[in-house]
């Protein structure tokens, strides 16, 4: 099995700034982890990241007939971007979204999540650990 994760615009910048709202480990630390997550599960990791919008369009787009299952925080972009929503769709891939932070106890123009009307789960507010229940959701939902 094969998961692509992608991360959106910032979360390259994560440990640097914020630690009260993303916490104080890095992005490296981040990839490590999910590295690890799918390491001892068996489970082959694409991991992405970019600041720009197009770049993850095309970047789901590849995925289309490679991927297994998608996990994608589209950081800003989730409140902003029918393209991504719109890929997604496109290609179909099973999809989770994972939120470091709880964005529905943040500002309302996080609550609306674009990408998020194309994955079958949410995890937002358990920081890195949202990442493994999302690949752990996707191994599970494989498997049947
Ligand atoms: O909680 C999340 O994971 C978010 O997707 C993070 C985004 C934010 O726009 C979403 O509403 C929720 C921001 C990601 C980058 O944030 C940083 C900001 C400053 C310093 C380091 C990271």
């Amino acid at each position: 099995m094969r998961i692509l994760v992608i991360n959106g615009p910032n979360l390259n910048m994560l440990g640097i700034r914020e630690p009260g709202i993303y916490g104080s480990d890095s992005y490296a630390d981040l990839t490590t982890f999910i590295e690890k997550v799918c390491a001892d599960r068996g489970v082959e990791a694409d991991i992405f990241q970019s600041n720009h919008e197009g770049a993850i369009v095309d970047r789901i787009q590849a995925a289309y007939g490679a991927v297994d299952g998608i996990v994608i925080n589209p950081a800003a972009y989730t409140h902003t971007s029918v393209a991504i929503l719109d890929a997604l769709k496109a290609v179909s891939i099973p999809a989770v979204e994972v939120h470091l932070s709880d964005v529905s106890k943040r500002e309302d123009f996080r609550h609306i999540s674009y990408a998020g009307m194309a994955c079958e789960r949410t995890y937002a507010g358990y920081g890195f650990d949202g990442y493994r229940l999302a690949i752990e959701y996707l191994i599970e939902r494989h498997g049947k």
